[in-house]
């Protein structure tokens, strides 16, 4: 009798593990990074851009055919309806009292961030990361000042990100990631390098309910709430082109202190829009928001919205007659004529805010 008891013990058990190692072979396992960044050429990924979006900002031509005279034009009046400029309606959304509707019941651990990304590459002095377990993303923009003195300036860019991953990658799932922290350790490590270079930087962190962030010079980020912007950083600069920035060693240094800190309450269904000033600079607010507005609509991937943004931001960079944030500014600051983006390395995170 006892021996089939025993029997039926070392059955069940085996029985067990079994089962754990059939669970192991169906349940998907966490994406890895690699899968969240675009992986297309530039010219696939410029195919990205949907004609709607063509139209609605007016930037070359559209891929697929015009309809012939007095025929209706599909794509024209879809981007008419999904594409309506800023209403004040929509701005008047924005408010940020709509934060403060949480009811207390749900755990803190309720939000969690879904990522994508694209980088387009320029003189490829950009670096970023994305840790999902804790929530944590950073971008990075080496000064490129110092390729002139024949350093790679991304290098610097890219040890700080390396170092803020390996950072965040050591602290435990569930943990509130202090962005200023992150940033201040990443830098300590990343500044012993010999290295003359310096960067700009951007680290945010979905900490329980609350989005955090630490900024230095012109990388940034953009949180939209029901298709309207919500909150933006505003870039920290010496004067005209000059941002604000960490330095490797010596010299005159910015500090991490000297960083911008903020935090907004989250909400299931904020995008957030992490970049560079290749974004920055070549795209302004509104058009990301109708951006934003459209690939919820057409219920993008975080991938496929970075994509769509980096291409977009890659066409306006390149474009002679458009305006820009930056040719607006620097008419404005220097009162020479001028339109047009500017060529750079682009960088786009995007992360959904989901329960
Ligand atoms: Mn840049």
């Amino acid at each position: 009798m006892q021996g089939l008891f025993r029997f039926f013990e070392t059955l069940l058990r085996f029985l067990e593990s079994l089962l754990r190692f059939l669970e192991s072979l169906l349940v998907p396992r966490e994406p890895k990074m690699e899968s969240l960044i675009s992986k297309k050429t530039l010219s696939e990924t410029d195919e990205r851009i949907p004609d709607a979006l063509r139209l609605a900002f007016g930037i070359r031509y559209r891929a697929s055919r015009a309809p012939r005279s007095g025929q209706p034009d599909e794509i024209a009046n879809f981007a008419a309806v999904l594409l309506p400029p800023r209403s004040q309606a929509q701005a008047d959304g924005a408010d940020d009292d709509v934060c403060t509707d949480d009811d207390g019941t749900a755990p803190l651990w309720d939000l969690r961030m879904e990522f994508g990304s694209c980088y387009l590459k320029d003189h490829d002095e950009d670096a970023h990361f994305v840790h999902d377990e804790t929530g944590v993303v950073g971008v990075a923009d080496g000064v490129g000042g110092y390729r002139d003195q024949g350093v790679d300036a991304g290098a610097f860019a890219q040890g700080l990100m390396r170092s803020a991953h390996e950072e965040a990658v050591t602290a435990l799932p569930g943990t509130n990631v202090c962005p200023h922290t992150l940033l201040e350790r990443a830098y300590q490590k990343a500044a012993a390098s010999p290295t003359p270079a310096a960067s700009t930087a951007v680290i945010l962190s979905l900490a329980g309910r609350t989005l955090r962030w630490a900024y230095v010079g012109d990388s940034g980020f953009a949180v939209f709430r029901g298709g309207v912007l919500l909150r933006r950083s505003r870039k920290q600069q010496r004067r005209f082109s000059c941002p604000l920035n960490l330095k490797a060693a010596g010299g005159e240094t910015t500090v991490v202190a000297d960083a911008e800190v903020g935090e907004v309450p989250a909400k299931a269904g904020d995008v957030v829009v992490v970049s560079t000033d290749g974004l920055f600079d070549n795209v302004f607010d509104d058009e990301l928001e109708r951006i934003v507005r459209m690939g919820t609509a057409m219920g993008f991937s975080p991938l496929n919205m970075a994509e769509v943004i980096a291409a977009f931001a890659h066409e306006t960079a390149r474009c002679t007659y458009r305006d820009t944030p930056y040719s607006v500014e620097k008419r404005k600051q220097r009162g020479a004529a001028s339109t047009g983006g500017k060529p750079d390395d682009i960088t786009v995170v995007v992360a959904f805010i989901v329960s």
